[in-house]
């Protein structure tokens, strides 16, 4: 590769095995992590990022009076590692409207569930008592509006008799580590981005489902 790789920092909370994924693919990828932030300090995802090599920071949400005043120290630990793009991996905190518009179209997260289906937690147990014949996951740029932001790529797995909640949540979250490198890696391309509430790839406006794929 010609140019040196998109710096990136990744937010978690806290298992991190979609920052594993990015990690694993990034030495084929564009991007290259440059820092994790956690604002829990017990995520198994901090020690998998101390393994690789990749500085790590815990901001402890709980240390701070307000949601503005903890966005404000995230942000600036986000920009002391300066990076093109925030990757949102299992995190759980809210951002607000000042972090959301400081990164507007440089924020990608990963929810699990066929947006604009199933915003918020629990996603697994609320497709499972629905009676769904599919599920999925999103990767999706995010605004202001939480689980709402344009979809960039989506995979489809079937809900299969007999399924549980925690079988279920191991095949979407297959895909998950299959398809966010694969969002980052194009983002980091320069053939990702975002414009007037639209996704857009390879200067063609993305449909609001994204691209879907069918995963079997
Ligand atoms: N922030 C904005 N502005 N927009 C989005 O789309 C965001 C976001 C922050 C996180 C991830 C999201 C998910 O994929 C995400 C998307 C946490 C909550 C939540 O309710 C909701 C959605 C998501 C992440 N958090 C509680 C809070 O008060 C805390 C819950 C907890 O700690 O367990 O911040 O699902
Ligand atoms: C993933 O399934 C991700 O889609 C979901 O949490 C899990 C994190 O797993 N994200 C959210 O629910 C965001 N609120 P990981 O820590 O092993 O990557």
């Amino acid at each position: 590769m010609s140019h040196a790789p998109c710096p990136i920092v990744v937010l978690i909370s806290g298992n991190g095995s979609n920052l594993q994924a990015l990690i694993d693919k990034s030495a084929t990828g564009d991007y290259a992590i440059c820092g994790v932030i956690s604002n829990n300090i017990d995520a198994f995802g901090l020690e998998r990022a101390a393994r690789a090599g990749i500085p790590t920071r815990v901001i402890r949400h709980q240390e701070f009076p307000d949601r503005e005043s903890f966005d404000r120290r995230l942000i600036a630990e986000i920009d002391s590692f300066a990076p093109a793009l925030v990757v949102l991996a299992g995190f759980m905190r809210i951002l607000s409207a000042a972090f959301v518009s400081h990164y507007a179209g440089r924020v990608l997260n990963i929810h699990p569930s066929l947006l604009p289906l199933y915003r918020g937690t629990h996603t697994h147990e609320r497709v499972l008592e629905a009676g769904e014949k599919e599920h999925g996951v999103s990767v999706h740029f995010v605004t202001e509006e939480l689980d709402g932001g344009p979809v960039v790529l989506q995979a489809v797995v079937p809900v299969l008799a007999g399924d549980t909640r925690d079988v279920l949540a191991a095949r979407v979250s297959q895909q998950e580590h299959r398809i966010y490198p694969r969002a980052v890696s194009l983002f980091a391309a320069g053939r990702l981005r975002m414009q007037d509430n639209d996704a857009w790839l390879d200067g063609e406006r993305l449909a609001a489902n994204g691209l879907r794929e069918y995963a079997t």
